[in-house]
């Protein structure tokens, strides 16, 4: 079998998607998520222009050697734009693979380790009664843990939330440029404590509940805010200090027992060396897309699992339902699964990606397609070309630029 064909299909059916479709010369497809939220045409430009020409004529079977091939090869290695397009090679090779076995893709990933993948998904409120509506009508959709967010008094616009930004002007998906959003991480670190009281007293103390702090805090700042969730316990606190610091974790470990995960915007197990082998975090956060593919996120969870370290993969909505396919048939598959994130989809984007996974009580299933169980509707896609979609950026009171 021989690639005869790789084409970059870029679509935005509400917001923007980056997609690899590899054919082989039998008529084999197979299908790789390339998206980066915010920076899509560098992903789809490093596709079209420096990794199609070099796939034509390879053998498809060769994922090892073709993920080698193209990291090492490229000489210029890691980082998010590299790392998605390699990504989409790889997740398009494992669904070739699998469709040529007549599999689904779990069965060449070792089979299921279980019967079903448990999620998350996301609550959040401008206040506190929106908030509790906003986890109800999740556990309505049959969710059995829940990331709450929230909005900060004083604060206009936060991580998380739905709503407004900071001149209080309501916020459009696609906009040309980044929105602003305005923080105070004196006033987050005050609230976000009653938030969790809040939401216990009203849903008790069994109810999972994650939060996101979205790399805001300074080691000792997030050591606090630790240390304050404790009597909550919460399921997990993620990204509470910016990711190049790894080192950053230890004060935080040092101080709580609140379980930590890290790691949606690495890209290379060299991104998690230090926190995994001194046992700084609890789940790994990386998804397909960003990471290289299955092939490296595989290595990750099996470095992780001696250290009694879970998978939790990245499962936003950016993540298009190829790299979702992807990451829920690494789920059944890999022992030490912990969570999966899961944001779902518009119904338009689910009918530019028709997919044979399910969601049901808050469990999702790969389904039993050979390969992914993903098809493309090039012709629905083509309808909803690119429109540019920043993220937006985050400024404190003084006007200076904070992570966001
Ligand atoms: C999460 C993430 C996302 C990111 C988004 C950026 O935990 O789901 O933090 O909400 O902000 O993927 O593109
Ligand atoms: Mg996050």
């Amino acid at each position: 079998m021989k690639i005869v064909d790789a084409t970059t299909v870029v679509t935005s059916p509400g917001r923007n998607f980056v997609t690899l479709k590899l054919t082989t010369d039998d008529g084999v497809t197979g299908l790789g998520d390339a998206t980066l939220n915010g920076r899509e045409l560098a992903v789809a430009g490093y596709l079209t222009e420096h990794v199609a020409p070099l796939l034509t004529g390879l053998d498809p079977h060769r994922i090892e050697d073709t993920w080698q091939y193209l990291y090492r090869g490229a000489y210029w290695r890691r980082g998010p734009v590299t790392m998605a397009a390699v990504a989409a090679v790889d997740v398009a090779l494992w669904d070739i693979k699998a469709k040529a076995a007549g599999l689904p893709l779990y069965q060449l990933l070792g089979g299921a380790s279980r019967e079903r993948v448990r999620t998350y998904g996301h609550a959040d409120g401008r206040d506190l009664p929106e908030l509790l509506d906003s986890v109800r009508a999740r556990l309505a959709e049959g969710y059995s843990a829940v990331r709450i967010q929230s909005g900060i008094p004083g604060l206009k616009a936060v991580y998380g939330v739905h709503g407004t930004d900071a001149t209080g002007a309501s916020v459009p998906h696609q906009r040309a440029r980044p929105l602003v959003e305005d923080w105070d991480t004196d006033a987050y670190l005050r609230h976000t404590p009653a938030v969790f009281e809040a939401v216990r007293a009203e849903f008790g103390p069994e109810l999972p509940l994650l939060h996101d702090a979205h790399h805001r805090l300074s080691p000792i700042q997030a050591a606090r805010l630790a240390k304050d969730l404790e009597p909550y316990r919460p399921f997990w606190l993620e990204d509470c200090t910016p990711a190049e610091n790894q080192e950053a974790l230890r004060l935080v470990r040092r101080h709580s027992t609140t379980p930590l995960a890290v790691g949606e915007v690495f890209n290379t197990v060299y991104d998690y060396q230090t926190l995994i082998t001194e046992q700084l975090i609890d789940y790994v956060r990386s998804a397909v897309t960003h990471f290289g593919g299955l092939t490296p996120l595989r290595k990750l969870v099996d470095l992780a699992a001696p250290y009694q370290i879970r998978s939790a993969f990245h499962g936003p909505e950016d993540i298009s339902p190829v790299g979702m396919a992807a990451a829920i048939h690494l789920d059944l598959a890999v022992h030490n699964f912990g969570i999966q994130e899961y944001a779902g989809h518009t119904p338009l984007t689910e009918a530019v990606f028709r997919h044979a996974y399910t969601f049901t009580d808050g469990h999702l299933h790969p389904g039993e397609a050979p390969g992914l169980g993903v098809e493309l509707d090039e012709e629905l896609a083509a309808a909803h070309p690119y429109a540019p979609a920043y993220l937006p950026v985050n400024r404190l009171r003084d006007g200076s630029v904070h992570d966001w």
